[in-house]
Parts: C-alpha cells; structure tokens; sequence
C-alpha cells in the first residue's frame, strides 16, 4: 500500500474556546490552529492537525516553531518519496532530526489516515483498535474558586462523562478538590492535573491530596523529570499518571523502570505520532500498566485522531476526548463529535478519519496558507 505525496498545505486557523482554558502555566482563550492537507499522486487527501499551543507553556513547540519545522525540514523528506508503510515513517523523521515531535506528529500522523483512506478501512482498524465506543472524561480548567470548580465538576457528572479531571496548581488544590470531591460524592472518577505547577519540595501539600481517593494526579513535577517523580512517587498513596515527560517510547520505558508514576497518558502529538504512541501502548499493555487518551483542545479534525487511538484495547481509562461543543461554537468537521451516555462513537464503518472537513468554514477562518510541493 505504498503512496507518494506531492502536496501539504498548511493552514493557520483562529478559532475562539466558547470558555477560556486555565492551566497552571498559562489560559488559552482563542486558538491558533495549524492544519495540514495532505494530498498523493492520485488526487486522495487526508487533513491532519498540528497540537503545537501557541505559546511554549505546554512543550516547548509553538504553532510558529511548528510551521518552520514542518516546511523546512519535514515536507522536504516525505514528499514525492514512495512511503512503503505509515509504521516506516517515524524512523524517516528521527534520523539526524532532534526534537519537533509535534511538527513530526503531524505529518507522520496524517500519513496513518492517508493510508486508511486509500485501503478504504478506517484509522482505528488500521491502527488494530478494538473498541466501537470509547468513554469520555473531562477536563476542567483552573476555576475561580472552590465552590465554582464544584459546580462544573456535579454539571460534568450529570451530561454523563465517565471522569472529571481537575487541573491544579499551588493555592487551587486542596481546598479546590476536596470541594469536588464533596459534590461528586465518594465514589466518582475524579483526578487532578498540575502541568508541572509543583516541585519535590511540596511533597506533603501534594499527599494531602491522598484523602480525596483521586484515580490518579497527572504531571506534579517539571515537564521532562523522572526521577523526581519516582521519589514523589514513594510518598503518594494516589497514583501518579506521566504527560509532559513522556516523550518516546524509550522515556516510557524509562518511567517504568524507575517507577516514576503508574499511568500513562498517551498524547500522540507529544510522542511524535501514532506508530510511537501505539508502541507506548503496547509497551504498558505487556507490562499492565493502565493508558488513556489526552487531549489538546484540538479541533474535530485532531480529534478524529484521539478516537482511533482510543479505540486500542489498553486505553481503560476515559480519555480526553469531549464532544466538539464542549470546545467550540462550531467544529470544523462534519459531523461534529457528539457524546451520549458519555461514550464517543469510533467511526469504524467508514474510510480514513470518519468525518470531512468543511472547507467553505475552514477557508473563512484561514489567516495563512503555504503549499509545499514535491520538486
Ligand atoms: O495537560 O492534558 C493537558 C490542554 C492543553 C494543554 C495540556 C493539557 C490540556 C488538557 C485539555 O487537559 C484536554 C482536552 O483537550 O479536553
Ligand atoms: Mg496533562
């Protein structure tokens, strides 16, 4: 099943969050959207989105950095290459080429739905995903106060999502989560993400969280440790679930040897796409070690991703992966995503992505364009 694109056409989109995004290191209110469109010799296109934020608060990629990397040394080595298998990729981009995982991510990425959409199966069967639904979590931002994040947690519960996730950072922790904790109940799936807010020597504010029975507390400490982790790990009884840190499958393989944390959330963008996120995968799957899907704010487009990866067998835990009205006043897809009993349907039925891009919409919020040819 061999292709050779001639064409990515990356586009910068604006799109407004119906509600401000807070987490520790920064609020996103309007997004940046890098979009990639991606076409072979025979005219078949798949669309793939950039996860790069537009500042470096989350990684130190942006949506800049991102459209540099992806013209000046990404496109250059995949177009008009015959490109034998999405799984050949990765090594294609890694060799001599340090960093730029989401630049990479992309394209390697929109590969993997290339080549779904011309055998006519979809992106999760190619990946060798199992599930037809996949369970939905939220994630709340940073809110004003207690008694608010209380109030969204209960509304999140009752719209039926299977896990509330409640991003943390030091002065809107503790008070902030035992007032969820009260609302939801003793027994509901809720944990807490810091994006790296704390630093070891806040160990004891961080196990008081234990009282509160979190599934787990995502990223406490710096965006590329792991050692620290481990030592923070010793003092938790609340596992610790790795984001930022976790960068290849050699930086997961790294995490469970020294113990760093016991849940992985899989970002493929994060890791440079999906052969690696699908190898983080079946590394935890043979070690029992629990995954699930985060999310990026994306668009429909980078969520249609999230949900065939969602779809493998040891994603057990809902994923980041809301319904696209919980992001914007309108998706750039069609259909849009929906949730019922918090459940997300994996589009298995249909080639490629499972939705297509509505390009009069896409054209009217496009502020940039470049083409990147095969020579
Ligand atoms: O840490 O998981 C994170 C959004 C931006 C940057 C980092 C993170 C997040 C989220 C949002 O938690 C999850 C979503 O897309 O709903
Ligand atoms: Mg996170």
């Amino acid at each position: 099943m061999s292709a050779t694109l001639v064409r990515i056409t990356l586009r910068e989109i604006r799109l407004p969050l119906r509600e401000a995004f807070r987490i520790s290191s920064g609020q996103t209110t309007r997004r940046r959207i890098l979009i990639l469109e991606l076409e072979d010799i025979d005219g078949v296109v798949a669309w793939a989105e950039c996860t790069a934020a537009e500042r470096p608060n989350y990684s130190s990629e942006t949506i800049d950095t991102a459209w540099l990397a992806i013209a000046r040394w990404v496109a250059p080595r995949i177009l008009g290459r015959p490109i034998a298998e999405p799984a050949d990729v990765t090594s294609i981009l890694e060799r001599d080429f340090r960093g730029h995982k989401m630049a990479k991510a992309a394209v390697e990425m929109g590969i993997w739905a290339h080549a779904a959409e011309r055998a006519g199966v979809s992106l999760a069967s190619l990946l060798g995903g199992t599930r037809d639904k996949i369970a939905t979590g939220i994630s709340l931002g940073i809110q004003p106060d207690p008694t608010a994040l209380a109030k969204r947690a209960s509304a999140a519960l009752a719209e039926g999502y299977r896990r509330v996730k409640c991003k943390i950072e030091p002065g809107a922790d503790v008070d902030y989560i035992a007032a969820a904790r009260e609302a939801l109940g003793p027994d509901a799936p809720l944990m807490a993400d810091a994006n790296s807010a704390y630093r070891l020597e806040d160990g004891d504010r961080l196990a008081r969280l234990d009282e509160f029975g979190l599934m787990m507390i995502e990223q406490p400490l710096a965006s590329d440790d792991l050692v620290r982790h481990a030592e923070l790990q010793k003092r938790l009884r609340t596992p610790i679930c790795l984001d930022e840190s976790i960068t290849s499958v050699d930086r997961a393989e790294d995490m469970l040897v020294l113990g760093s944390g016991k849940i992985i959330n899989i970002k493929a963008a994060r890791v440079g796409g999906l052969g690696p996120a699908r190898a983080i995968h079946d590394l935890c799957a043979a070690r029992d070690v629990p995954v699930w899907c985060g999310g990026m704010l994306e668009t429909g487009i980078g969520r249609a991703y999230n949900v065939a990866l969602a779809s493998l067998p040891n994603f057990v835990i809902p994923g980041d992966v809301s319904p696209s009205a919980r992001y914007w006043e309108r998706d750039i897809v069609i259909p849009e995503w929906t949730m019922e009993d918090g459940m997300v349907t994996v589009p298995r039925g249909q080639p490629g992505l499972g939705i297509s891009v509505d390009r009069d919409r896409l054209a009217d919020l496009t502020v940039r364009e470049r083409a990147l040819c095969a020579p």
